[in-house]
């Protein structure tokens, strides 16, 4: 290898990593839209967020975490089909928004989970989430309190959500979503 080889390829080492930390994503490249929660039935104990992320920076970036003032119980998570059978578990690793695309958080997928809610004292208005990453500073969304509607579709948000008895909050993993009271 000739001396001016070895120097351009060292000069393409340190432009490669140069341009690798120049193109690192955090929090701040995520924009959030069209966030928002459907107003809980009266006694329903849990509610989930929705919404949409858009990662406009150069590497993927994770949802580790979600938080909100009325709950101390949120989790991050995914819905499965078992068996024919709709579950839904805490998802392993976040929500991983990739570089440059985005993701749907929607009733029937990924959804962030507030678990031990007040129907009766939930937000009106708005439900003010405050999101965590693996890189960057936590992040604040308002989602939009959408009241219940009576179309047949609403029928598979409250399914993921309003069955659930409290003593099946500790099983989540295992929990089985179908309706089997009817
Ligand atoms: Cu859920």
């Amino acid at each position: 290898m000739t001396l001016l080889r070895r120097l351009l390829v060292a000069f393409a080492l340190v432009a490669a990593l140069a341009a690798c930390g120049g193109d690192t994503a955090t929090s701040a490249d995520l924009e959030f839209t069209d966030v928002w929660t459907r107003q809980p039935a009266q006694g329903q104990p849990n509610a989930a967020v929705y919404g949409t992320v858009t990662n406009t920076g150069g590497t993927d970036v994770t949802i580790t975490g979600a938080s909100v003032e009325i709950s101390d119980r949120v989790e991050l998570h995914e819905v499965l089909m078992d068996d024919g059978l709709m579950t839904m578990q805490e998802r392993d690793g976040g929500f991983v928004v990739p570089a440059g695309g985005s993701i749907t958080l929607e009733p029937g997928g990924l959804h962030v989970m507030v678990f031990g809610i007040d129907a009766d004292t939930y937000p009106t208005d708005a439900l003010d989430v405050t999101f965590s990453f693996d890189s960057g500073e936590p992040t604040f969304a308002s989602a939009e309190v959408r009241a219940i509607d009576g179309d047949s579709m609403s029928g598979m948000d409250d399914m993921d959500h309003s069955d659930m008895e409290m003593d099946d909050m500790d099983d989540m993993d295992e929990m089985d979503m179908e309706e089997t009271d009817g």
